[in-house]
Protein backbone atom coordinates (compact mmCIF):
# COMPACT_ATOMS: atom_id res chain seq x y z
CA UNK A 1 0.00 0.00 0.00
CA UNK A 2 1.13 3.21 -0.88
CA UNK A 3 2.03 5.56 2.04
CA UNK A 4 1.39 9.48 2.78
CA UNK A 5 4.55 10.30 1.92
CA UNK A 6 3.95 8.62 -1.56
CA UNK A 7 0.65 10.26 -2.36
CA UNK A 8 2.06 13.54 -0.95
CA UNK A 9 4.66 13.51 -3.45
CA UNK A 10 2.48 12.39 -6.66
CA UNK A 11 0.02 14.87 -5.33
CA UNK A 12 2.68 17.72 -6.07
CA UNK A 13 3.75 16.47 -9.02
CA UNK A 14 -0.01 16.40 -10.66
CA UNK A 15 0.47 20.24 -9.68
CA UNK A 16 3.70 21.09 -11.29
CA UNK A 17 5.44 21.65 -7.88
CA UNK A 18 8.39 19.60 -8.55
CA UNK A 19 10.86 22.34 -6.65
CA UNK A 20 11.25 22.19 -3.47
CA UNK A 21 13.00 25.40 -1.71
CA UNK A 22 13.38 24.20 1.85
CA UNK A 23 16.04 24.06 5.02
CA UNK A 24 16.40 20.48 5.75
CA UNK A 25 15.92 19.42 9.52
CA UNK A 26 15.33 16.26 11.04
CA UNK A 27 11.30 17.10 11.63
CA UNK A 28 11.24 17.05 7.67
CA UNK A 29 13.19 13.76 6.86
CA UNK A 30 10.19 11.45 6.51
CA UNK A 31 9.13 13.42 3.79
CA UNK A 32 12.30 14.18 2.10
CA UNK A 33 13.21 10.46 2.42
CA UNK A 34 14.18 8.62 -1.02
CA UNK A 35 13.84 12.10 -2.70
CA UNK A 36 12.34 11.46 -6.18
CA UNK A 37 14.50 12.14 -9.31
CA UNK A 38 12.12 14.57 -11.10
CA UNK A 39 12.25 17.12 -7.84
CA UNK A 40 14.69 19.26 -6.81
CA UNK A 41 15.49 20.47 -3.90
CA UNK A 42 17.05 23.82 -3.12
CA UNK A 43 17.72 24.64 0.78
CA UNK A 44 16.50 28.12 1.64
CA UNK A 45 14.29 29.60 4.20
CA UNK A 46 11.89 31.53 2.72
CA UNK A 47 10.97 35.03 3.67
CA UNK A 48 7.14 34.69 4.43
CA UNK A 49 6.46 38.58 4.96
CA UNK A 50 7.76 39.54 1.14
CA UNK A 51 6.32 36.53 -0.66
CA UNK A 52 2.80 37.95 1.30
CA UNK A 53 3.23 41.29 0.06
CA UNK A 54 4.50 39.86 -3.15
CA UNK A 55 1.66 37.88 -3.85
CA UNK A 56 3.57 35.07 -4.19
CA UNK A 57 1.38 31.28 -4.34
CA UNK A 58 3.92 29.54 -2.10
CA UNK A 59 2.97 26.49 -0.76
CA UNK A 60 5.15 26.09 2.31
CA UNK A 61 5.72 23.09 4.53
CA UNK A 62 6.88 22.63 7.79
CA UNK A 63 7.85 18.94 9.30
CA UNK A 64 6.27 18.97 12.79
CA UNK A 65 7.26 16.02 16.01
CA UNK A 66 5.29 12.98 15.91
CA UNK A 67 1.82 13.34 17.18
CA UNK A 68 2.22 11.21 19.89
CA UNK A 69 5.23 13.05 21.33
CA UNK A 70 3.88 16.71 20.68
CA UNK A 71 1.90 16.75 24.10
CA UNK A 72 5.04 16.10 25.92
CA UNK A 73 6.69 19.21 24.22
CA UNK A 74 9.53 16.82 23.06
CA UNK A 75 12.14 18.52 20.97
CA UNK A 76 10.75 20.02 17.86
CA UNK A 77 7.21 20.30 18.77
CA UNK A 78 5.49 23.31 17.22
CA UNK A 79 2.69 23.66 19.84
CA UNK A 80 0.65 25.73 17.42
CA UNK A 81 2.09 25.41 14.40
CA UNK A 82 -0.89 26.67 12.25
CA UNK A 83 -0.62 30.29 14.39
CA UNK A 84 3.08 30.81 13.69
CA UNK A 85 3.51 32.15 9.95
CA UNK A 86 0.44 34.37 10.40
CA UNK A 87 -0.66 36.95 9.60
CA UNK A 88 1.53 36.49 6.64
CA UNK A 89 -0.37 33.68 4.84
CA UNK A 90 -4.11 33.12 3.39
CA UNK A 91 -4.24 29.70 5.36
CA UNK A 92 -2.89 27.50 7.24
CA UNK A 93 -3.54 24.28 8.65
CA UNK A 94 -2.23 20.72 10.10
CA UNK A 95 -4.12 17.28 8.80
CA UNK A 96 -6.69 16.14 11.72
CA UNK A 97 -5.48 12.76 10.78
CA UNK A 98 -2.78 11.02 8.72
CA UNK A 99 -4.73 10.26 5.39
CA UNK A 100 -5.52 13.30 5.26
CA UNK A 101 -2.53 14.92 4.22
CA UNK A 102 -2.46 14.77 0.26
CA UNK A 103 -6.20 16.38 0.76
CA UNK A 104 -5.06 19.38 2.60
CA UNK A 105 -2.18 20.21 0.32
CA UNK A 106 -4.40 20.11 -2.49
CA UNK A 107 -6.42 22.50 -0.54
CA UNK A 108 -3.70 24.61 0.23
CA UNK A 109 -2.34 24.94 -3.69
CA UNK A 110 -5.62 25.62 -4.63
CA UNK A 111 -6.03 28.34 -1.60
CA UNK A 112 -2.59 29.77 -2.74
CA UNK A 113 -3.41 30.21 -6.66
CA UNK A 114 -6.60 32.10 -5.80
CA UNK A 115 -6.05 35.59 -6.70
CA UNK A 116 -4.91 37.52 -5.29
CA UNK A 117 -2.40 34.75 -4.73
CA UNK A 118 -0.18 34.52 -1.93
CA UNK A 119 1.72 31.94 0.84
CA UNK A 120 -0.16 28.95 2.78
CA UNK A 121 1.19 26.91 5.10
CA UNK A 122 1.05 23.45 6.36
CA UNK A 123 2.22 21.75 9.48
CA UNK A 124 2.96 17.66 8.81
CA UNK A 125 4.15 15.60 11.79
CA UNK A 126 6.64 13.61 10.82
CA UNK A 127 4.86 10.22 11.46
CA UNK A 128 2.29 11.21 8.96
CA UNK A 129 4.35 10.22 6.34
CA UNK A 130 4.45 6.50 6.84
CA UNK A 131 1.17 5.91 7.52
CA UNK A 132 0.04 3.21 5.04
CA UNK A 133 -3.22 4.42 2.97
CA UNK A 134 -6.17 1.66 2.74
CA UNK A 135 -7.17 1.81 -0.99
CA UNK A 136 -10.66 3.42 -0.06
CA UNK A 137 -8.28 6.41 1.14
CA UNK A 138 -5.61 5.31 -2.16
CA UNK A 139 -9.00 6.18 -4.45
CA UNK A 140 -10.29 9.25 -2.69
CA UNK A 141 -7.12 10.96 -3.01
CA UNK A 142 -6.67 10.25 -6.50
CA UNK A 143 -10.09 11.87 -7.07
CA UNK A 144 -9.05 15.04 -5.20
CA UNK A 145 -5.17 14.75 -6.89
CA UNK A 146 -7.16 15.18 -10.59
CA UNK A 147 -9.78 17.05 -9.93
CA UNK A 148 -9.50 20.89 -10.99
CA UNK A 149 -10.19 24.73 -9.61
CA UNK A 150 -10.84 27.59 -12.49
CA UNK A 151 -10.98 30.87 -11.70
CA UNK A 152 -12.93 32.81 -14.42
CA UNK A 153 -12.93 36.68 -14.32
CA UNK A 154 -15.39 38.84 -16.16
CA UNK A 155 -15.78 42.60 -15.91
CA UNK A 156 -18.85 44.45 -16.52
CA UNK A 157 -19.34 46.28 -19.44
CA UNK A 158 -21.67 48.64 -17.62
CA UNK A 159 -18.69 49.72 -15.49
CA UNK A 160 -16.34 49.86 -18.14
CA UNK A 161 -18.13 52.17 -19.85
CA UNK A 162 -18.66 54.58 -16.35
CA UNK A 163 -14.88 54.61 -16.25
CA UNK A 164 -13.89 55.24 -20.05
CA UNK A 165 -16.46 58.13 -19.76
CA UNK A 166 -13.94 59.47 -17.30
CA UNK A 167 -11.24 58.89 -19.00
CA UNK A 168 -12.43 59.99 -22.13
CA UNK A 169 -13.44 63.78 -20.19
CA UNK A 170 -10.02 63.79 -18.30
CA UNK A 171 -7.33 66.69 -19.98
CA UNK A 172 -4.56 65.04 -18.79
CA UNK A 173 -4.94 61.66 -17.33
CA UNK A 174 -2.40 59.38 -15.54
CA UNK A 175 -2.27 55.87 -14.60
CA UNK A 176 -0.47 53.84 -11.76
CA UNK A 177 0.55 50.73 -12.44
CA UNK A 178 0.90 47.85 -9.91
CA UNK A 179 2.73 44.69 -9.92
CA UNK A 180 -0.34 42.58 -10.31
CA UNK A 181 -0.81 43.67 -13.64
CA UNK A 182 1.74 41.40 -14.76
CA UNK A 183 0.39 38.56 -12.42
CA UNK A 184 -3.05 39.31 -14.52
CA UNK A 185 -1.18 39.17 -17.77
CA UNK A 186 -2.20 42.27 -18.74
CA UNK A 187 0.59 44.07 -20.38
CA UNK A 188 0.33 44.80 -23.31
CA UNK A 189 -3.29 45.27 -22.51
CA UNK A 190 -2.09 48.12 -20.20
CA UNK A 191 0.36 49.28 -22.72
CA UNK A 192 -2.53 49.85 -25.45
CA UNK A 193 -4.48 51.33 -23.32
CA UNK A 194 -1.98 54.16 -22.18
CA UNK A 195 -0.84 54.52 -25.53
CA UNK A 196 -5.14 54.66 -26.57
CA UNK A 197 -5.60 57.50 -23.92
CA UNK A 198 -1.71 59.00 -23.82
CA UNK A 199 -1.73 58.64 -20.22
CA UNK A 200 1.72 59.25 -18.22
CA UNK A 201 2.64 56.00 -16.74
CA UNK A 202 3.91 55.47 -13.12
CA UNK A 203 4.56 52.96 -11.31
CA UNK A 204 3.11 52.29 -7.74
CA UNK A 205 5.58 52.91 -4.65
CA UNK A 206 7.37 49.22 -3.64
CA UNK A 207 5.34 47.45 -7.09
CA UNK A 208 7.12 44.01 -6.74
CA UNK A 209 6.84 43.84 -10.84
CA UNK A 210 6.53 47.04 -12.71
CA UNK A 211 3.82 46.70 -14.40
CA UNK A 212 4.79 48.32 -17.23
CA UNK A 213 7.93 49.02 -19.90
CA UNK A 214 10.30 51.49 -18.35
CA UNK A 215 11.63 52.30 -21.48
CA UNK A 216 8.09 53.18 -22.92
CA UNK A 217 7.89 56.89 -23.93
CA UNK A 218 4.93 57.75 -21.59
CA UNK A 219 6.73 55.93 -18.58
CA UNK A 220 7.82 58.38 -15.63
CA UNK A 221 9.02 56.36 -13.40
CA UNK A 222 8.38 55.09 -9.98
CA UNK A 223 6.25 57.33 -7.56
CA UNK A 224 8.37 57.96 -4.24
CA UNK A 225 5.68 56.53 -1.70
CA UNK A 226 5.28 60.01 0.54
CA UNK A 227 2.15 61.11 0.17
CA UNK A 228 3.15 64.69 -0.22
CA UNK A 229 5.14 63.21 -2.77
CA UNK A 230 2.69 61.44 -4.59
CA UNK A 231 0.26 64.67 -5.25
CA UNK A 232 3.24 66.56 -6.03
CA UNK A 233 4.72 64.22 -8.89
CA UNK A 234 0.68 63.83 -9.68
CA UNK A 235 0.23 67.17 -10.46
CA UNK A 236 -1.03 68.46 -13.54
CA UNK A 237 -3.33 65.17 -13.84
CA UNK A 238 -6.90 65.48 -13.75
CA UNK A 239 -7.59 62.00 -13.39
CA UNK A 240 -5.42 59.13 -11.98
CA UNK A 241 -6.15 55.62 -12.52
CA UNK A 242 -4.41 52.59 -10.91
CA UNK A 243 -4.37 49.29 -11.65
CA UNK A 244 -3.31 46.76 -9.57
CA UNK A 245 -1.75 47.78 -6.43
CA UNK A 246 -2.60 49.42 -3.39
CA UNK A 247 -3.37 53.17 -2.88
CA UNK A 248 -0.33 53.72 -2.15
CA UNK A 249 2.10 52.08 0.81
CA UNK A 250 3.42 55.45 2.05
CA UNK A 251 6.55 55.87 3.65
CA UNK A 252 7.97 58.04 5.11
CA UNK A 253 5.23 60.23 5.98
CA UNK A 254 5.78 63.34 3.94
CA UNK A 255 2.82 65.81 4.86
CA UNK A 256 0.85 67.03 1.91
CA UNK A 257 -2.73 66.18 0.37
CA UNK A 258 -3.06 62.44 -1.08
CA UNK A 259 -4.18 64.10 -4.25
CA UNK A 260 -3.20 67.17 -5.74
CA UNK A 261 -6.01 70.00 -6.14
CA UNK A 262 -8.80 68.45 -8.60
CA UNK A 263 -7.42 65.49 -8.97
CA UNK A 264 -9.77 62.45 -8.48
CA UNK A 265 -8.61 58.59 -8.83
CA UNK A 266 -10.05 55.36 -9.90
CA UNK A 267 -8.98 52.48 -8.07
CA UNK A 268 -9.06 48.96 -10.19
CA UNK A 269 -7.87 46.12 -8.30
CA UNK A 270 -8.32 42.32 -7.63
CA UNK A 271 -7.52 43.03 -4.19
CA UNK A 272 -10.67 43.74 -2.06
CA UNK A 273 -8.88 44.11 0.79
CA UNK A 274 -6.65 46.78 -1.53
CA UNK A 275 -10.18 48.37 -2.17
CA UNK A 276 -11.01 48.93 1.12
CA UNK A 277 -8.32 50.18 2.68
CA UNK A 278 -7.54 53.04 0.17
CA UNK A 279 -7.94 56.65 1.54
CA UNK A 280 -9.31 58.09 -1.63
CA UNK A 281 -10.63 57.59 -4.84
CA UNK A 282 -13.87 55.25 -5.73
CA UNK A 283 -12.29 51.30 -6.16
CA UNK A 284 -13.39 48.78 -8.71
CA UNK A 285 -12.70 45.11 -7.91
CA UNK A 286 -12.63 42.66 -10.17
CA UNK A 287 -10.35 40.62 -13.06
CA UNK A 288 -7.65 42.66 -13.71
CA UNK A 289 -7.12 41.55 -16.99
CA UNK A 290 -10.75 41.68 -18.03
CA UNK A 291 -11.08 45.43 -16.50
CA UNK A 292 -8.24 46.53 -18.75
CA UNK A 293 -9.66 44.28 -21.92
CA UNK A 294 -13.24 46.44 -21.29
CA UNK A 295 -11.39 49.88 -21.04
CA UNK A 296 -9.59 49.01 -24.42
CA UNK A 297 -12.86 48.29 -25.84
CA UNK A 298 -14.84 51.66 -24.16
CA UNK A 299 -12.50 54.15 -24.62
CA UNK A 300 -12.68 57.17 -27.39
CA UNK A 301 -9.66 57.25 -29.83
CA UNK A 302 -10.35 60.69 -30.61
CA UNK A 303 -10.04 62.24 -27.34
CA UNK A 304 -7.41 64.66 -28.36
CA UNK A 305 -4.34 65.25 -26.27
CA UNK A 306 -0.72 65.60 -26.64
CA UNK A 307 1.64 63.19 -24.87
CA UNK A 308 3.13 63.79 -21.61
CA UNK A 309 6.97 64.48 -21.76
CA UNK A 310 9.18 61.64 -22.03
CA UNK A 311 11.87 61.39 -19.45
CA UNK A 312 15.30 62.66 -19.69
CA UNK A 313 17.97 60.78 -21.71
CA UNK A 314 20.43 57.89 -20.11
CA UNK A 315 23.26 60.12 -19.26
CA UNK A 316 26.39 59.49 -21.62
CA UNK A 317 29.16 57.25 -19.97
CA UNK A 318 31.92 59.15 -18.11
CA UNK A 319 35.27 58.82 -17.74
CA UNK A 320 34.67 58.48 -13.97
CA UNK A 321 36.81 56.12 -11.88
CA UNK A 322 36.07 54.22 -8.59
CA UNK A 323 33.57 56.08 -6.32
CA UNK A 324 31.11 56.16 -9.29
CA UNK A 325 28.03 57.99 -9.02
CA UNK A 326 25.11 55.70 -8.89
CA UNK A 327 23.56 57.06 -12.19
CA UNK A 328 26.50 56.30 -14.13
CA UNK A 329 26.74 52.35 -12.74
CA UNK A 330 23.05 52.02 -13.26
CA UNK A 331 23.41 53.30 -17.17
CA UNK A 332 26.03 51.51 -17.60
CA UNK A 333 24.44 48.12 -16.50
CA UNK A 334 21.26 49.55 -18.89
CA UNK A 335 22.84 49.84 -21.71
CA UNK A 336 25.16 46.59 -21.63
CA UNK A 337 22.48 44.62 -19.77
CA UNK A 338 20.77 41.86 -22.88
CA UNK A 339 17.31 43.01 -23.88
CA UNK A 340 15.91 40.18 -22.16
CA UNK A 341 17.36 40.78 -19.14
CA UNK A 342 15.39 40.12 -15.93
CA UNK A 343 16.05 42.41 -12.99
CA UNK A 344 15.89 41.83 -9.49
CA UNK A 345 16.40 44.88 -7.63
CA UNK A 346 17.25 45.07 -3.26
CA UNK A 347 18.96 48.34 -3.78
CA UNK A 348 18.20 50.50 -1.06
CA UNK A 349 19.01 54.27 -2.07
CA UNK A 350 19.16 52.93 -5.33
CA UNK A 351 15.65 51.60 -6.26
CA UNK A 352 14.51 54.89 -8.11
CA UNK A 353 17.34 55.27 -10.20
CA UNK A 354 17.09 51.82 -11.31
CA UNK A 355 13.77 52.35 -12.54
CA UNK A 356 15.42 55.69 -14.29
CA UNK A 357 18.54 54.45 -15.99
CA UNK A 358 18.24 50.34 -15.86
CA UNK A 359 14.71 50.65 -18.21
CA UNK A 360 13.46 46.77 -17.80
CA UNK A 361 11.48 46.25 -21.22
CA UNK A 362 9.46 43.62 -20.80
CA UNK A 363 7.16 41.93 -18.47
CA UNK A 364 8.22 39.68 -15.60
CA UNK A 365 11.71 41.59 -16.07
CA UNK A 366 12.08 43.79 -12.65
CA UNK A 367 11.41 41.87 -9.65
CA UNK A 368 11.77 43.59 -5.96
CA UNK A 369 10.13 43.03 -2.88
CA UNK A 370 6.86 45.04 -2.29
CA UNK A 371 7.52 43.96 1.62
CA UNK A 372 10.88 45.67 1.63
CA UNK A 373 12.27 43.08 3.98
CA UNK A 374 15.95 42.74 3.37
CA UNK A 375 16.82 38.96 2.10
CA UNK A 376 15.13 38.69 -0.41
CA UNK A 377 17.03 39.92 -3.15
CA UNK A 378 19.83 37.37 -3.70
CA UNK A 379 17.56 33.87 -3.10
CA UNK A 380 14.83 35.86 -5.87
CA UNK A 381 17.66 36.48 -8.11
CA UNK A 382 18.03 32.47 -7.76
CA UNK A 383 14.99 31.77 -7.83
CA UNK A 384 14.18 33.33 -11.04
CA UNK A 385 16.99 32.04 -12.67
CA UNK A 386 15.48 28.92 -12.00
CA UNK A 387 12.62 29.41 -13.23
CA UNK A 388 13.66 31.48 -16.73
CA UNK A 389 16.33 29.38 -17.18
CA UNK A 390 17.22 30.59 -20.87
CA UNK A 391 16.79 34.29 -19.50
CA UNK A 392 20.27 36.29 -18.28
CA UNK A 393 18.75 37.36 -14.77
CA UNK A 394 21.21 40.26 -13.26
CA UNK A 395 20.53 41.14 -9.31
CA UNK A 396 21.12 45.11 -8.62
CA UNK A 397 21.87 45.14 -4.94
CA UNK A 398 23.01 47.53 -2.17
CA UNK A 399 26.31 46.37 0.08
CA UNK A 400 24.02 46.52 2.81
CA UNK A 401 21.36 44.33 1.32
CA UNK A 402 23.87 41.76 0.31
CA UNK A 403 24.06 40.71 3.96
CA UNK A 404 20.36 39.53 4.90
CA UNK A 405 20.69 36.61 2.60
CA UNK A 406 24.01 35.53 1.82
CA UNK A 407 24.30 32.36 1.44
CA UNK A 408 21.70 31.71 -1.51
CA UNK A 409 25.66 32.80 -2.68
CA UNK A 410 26.33 29.11 -2.33
CA UNK A 411 23.13 27.96 -3.77
CA UNK A 412 24.35 29.74 -6.93
CA UNK A 413 27.71 28.37 -6.72
CA UNK A 414 27.08 24.86 -5.78
CA UNK A 415 23.68 24.11 -8.23
CA UNK A 416 25.61 26.32 -11.02
CA UNK A 417 23.06 28.81 -11.26
CA UNK A 418 24.10 31.61 -13.77
CA UNK A 419 22.98 35.07 -12.24
CA UNK A 420 24.65 38.03 -12.31
CA UNK A 421 25.18 39.95 -9.18
CA UNK A 422 25.94 43.66 -9.44
CA UNK A 423 26.95 45.48 -6.52
CA UNK A 424 26.64 49.17 -4.94
CA UNK A 425 29.12 49.62 -2.19
CA UNK A 426 28.92 52.82 -1.07
CA UNK A 427 29.99 51.55 2.68
CA UNK A 428 26.65 52.41 4.41
CA UNK A 429 22.77 51.88 4.36
CA UNK A 430 22.81 55.07 2.69
CA UNK A 431 18.73 55.20 2.21
CA UNK A 432 18.43 55.22 6.03
CA UNK A 433 20.42 58.18 5.95
CA UNK A 434 17.70 59.85 3.92
CA UNK A 435 15.09 58.55 6.00
CA UNK A 436 17.10 59.86 9.28
CA UNK A 437 17.76 63.30 7.53
CA UNK A 438 13.58 63.41 6.49
CA UNK A 439 12.88 62.63 9.98
CA UNK A 440 15.24 65.20 11.57
CA UNK A 441 16.64 62.65 13.42
CA UNK A 442 20.35 62.97 14.92
CA UNK A 443 23.12 60.69 16.48
CA UNK A 444 22.12 57.45 14.75
CA UNK A 445 24.19 54.64 15.36
CA UNK A 446 25.06 51.81 13.20
CA UNK A 447 24.26 53.08 9.38
CA UNK A 448 28.13 53.05 8.41
CA UNK A 449 29.36 49.91 6.76
CA UNK A 450 33.03 50.21 6.86
CA UNK A 451 35.18 47.13 6.10
CA UNK A 452 32.75 44.66 4.39
CA UNK A 453 34.85 42.62 1.30
CA UNK A 454 32.18 41.77 -0.42
CA UNK A 455 34.72 40.05 -3.36
CA UNK A 456 36.13 38.00 -1.09
CA UNK A 457 32.53 37.00 1.07
CA UNK A 458 31.03 35.38 -2.53
CA UNK A 459 34.57 34.10 -3.85
CA UNK A 460 34.60 32.52 -0.64
CA UNK A 461 31.19 30.91 -1.53
CA UNK A 462 32.88 30.21 -4.64
CA UNK A 463 31.27 32.76 -6.72
CA UNK A 464 33.20 34.59 -9.71
CA UNK A 465 33.68 38.30 -8.45
CA UNK A 466 35.67 41.04 -9.86
CA UNK A 467 35.65 44.74 -9.27
CA UNK A 468 34.20 47.32 -11.46
CA UNK A 469 36.41 51.07 -11.73
CA UNK A 470 34.85 52.60 -14.26
CA UNK A 471 31.25 52.18 -16.03
CA UNK A 472 33.25 51.15 -19.07
CA UNK A 473 34.40 48.11 -16.94
CA UNK A 474 30.73 47.82 -15.21
CA UNK A 475 29.48 47.22 -18.96
CA UNK A 476 32.09 44.78 -19.83
CA UNK A 477 31.70 42.50 -16.69
CA UNK A 478 28.32 42.59 -16.96
CA UNK A 479 28.09 41.46 -20.30
CA UNK A 480 30.73 38.61 -19.97
CA UNK A 481 28.67 37.71 -16.72
CA UNK A 482 25.41 38.01 -18.45
CA UNK A 483 26.81 35.34 -21.10
CA UNK A 484 28.06 32.86 -18.68
CA UNK A 485 25.37 30.10 -18.29
CA UNK A 486 27.31 27.95 -16.91
CA UNK A 487 28.64 29.94 -13.06
CA UNK A 488 27.37 32.92 -11.41
CA UNK A 489 29.28 36.34 -11.00
CA UNK A 490 29.18 39.01 -8.70
CA UNK A 491 30.17 42.54 -9.82
CA UNK A 492 31.50 45.10 -7.15
CA UNK A 493 31.40 48.73 -7.28
CA UNK A 494 32.51 51.21 -5.30
CA UNK A 495 30.23 53.76 -5.39
CA UNK A 496 29.59 57.58 -4.34
CA UNK A 497 27.77 58.04 -0.54
CA UNK A 498 23.79 59.27 -0.84
CA UNK A 499 23.98 63.11 -0.38
CA UNK A 500 22.11 64.59 2.36
CA UNK A 501 19.60 66.31 0.44
CA UNK A 502 17.45 63.34 -0.72
CA UNK A 503 17.02 63.29 -4.22
CA UNK A 504 14.33 60.67 -4.64
CA UNK A 505 12.19 61.31 -7.72
CA UNK A 506 8.57 63.76 -7.19
CA UNK A 507 10.66 64.75 -3.84
CA UNK A 508 10.94 68.24 -3.20
CA UNK A 509 13.77 69.70 -2.56
CA UNK A 510 12.71 70.92 0.89
CA UNK A 511 11.48 67.59 2.26
C1 LIG B 1 15.31 42.63 7.40
C2 LIG B 1 15.46 44.12 7.32
N1 LIG B 1 16.27 44.75 8.20
C3 LIG B 1 16.42 46.09 8.12
C4 LIG B 1 15.77 46.82 7.19
C5 LIG B 1 15.93 48.35 7.16
N2 LIG B 1 16.62 48.77 5.96
C6 LIG B 1 15.95 49.25 4.89
S1 LIG B 1 16.95 49.73 3.66
C7 LIG B 1 18.33 49.35 4.57
C8 LIG B 1 19.69 49.64 4.05
C9 LIG B 1 20.01 49.18 2.66
O1 LIG B 1 21.36 49.49 2.45
P1 LIG B 1 22.12 49.11 1.13
O2 LIG B 1 21.62 47.83 0.62
O3 LIG B 1 23.57 49.21 1.39
O4 LIG B 1 21.66 50.21 0.09
P2 LIG B 1 21.98 51.79 0.07
O5 LIG B 1 20.78 52.46 0.68
O6 LIG B 1 23.23 52.03 0.83
O7 LIG B 1 22.11 52.15 -1.36
C10 LIG B 1 17.99 48.82 5.80
C11 LIG B 1 18.95 48.35 6.80
C12 LIG B 1 14.92 46.13 6.30
N3 LIG B 1 14.23 46.76 5.33
N4 LIG B 1 14.80 44.78 6.38
MG1 LIG C 1 24.89 50.66 0.89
Amino acid sequence: MPTVRQATIDLLRHHGLTTWFGHPGSAALTLLEDFPDDFRYRPRMGALYNAHLNKTPLIVTAGNQRRAMQNQKCLLTNEDATFVPRPFVKWSAEPAIASEVPAVLAHAVHVAMAPPAGPVFVSLPMDDMTYELDDAQVAEIEVIRDRTVTYAGAFPSRLAKKIAARLDAAKAPAFVVGGDLEHAGAWDLIVKLAERTRAAVWTTPLPGLSGFPEDHPLYHGQLSPGAGWISQSLAGNDLVVVFGGPVFRYYPYIPGPYLPEGTSLIHITGDTDEAARAPVGDAYVGDLRAATAALLGEVSETTPRTAPDARPDVPPLEQAEAPLDPAQVFAAVGRAAPQDTLFVTEAGSNELEITKYVRARATQSHISAVGGGLGFGLPAAVGAQLGAPERPVVALMGDGSMQYAVQALWSASTYRIPVTIVVASNEEYGVLKEFRDIEGARGVPGLDLPGLDITATAASYGVDTYEATTPAEVGELLRAGASDRERPTLINVRTTRVPSVPRRVGAPANA
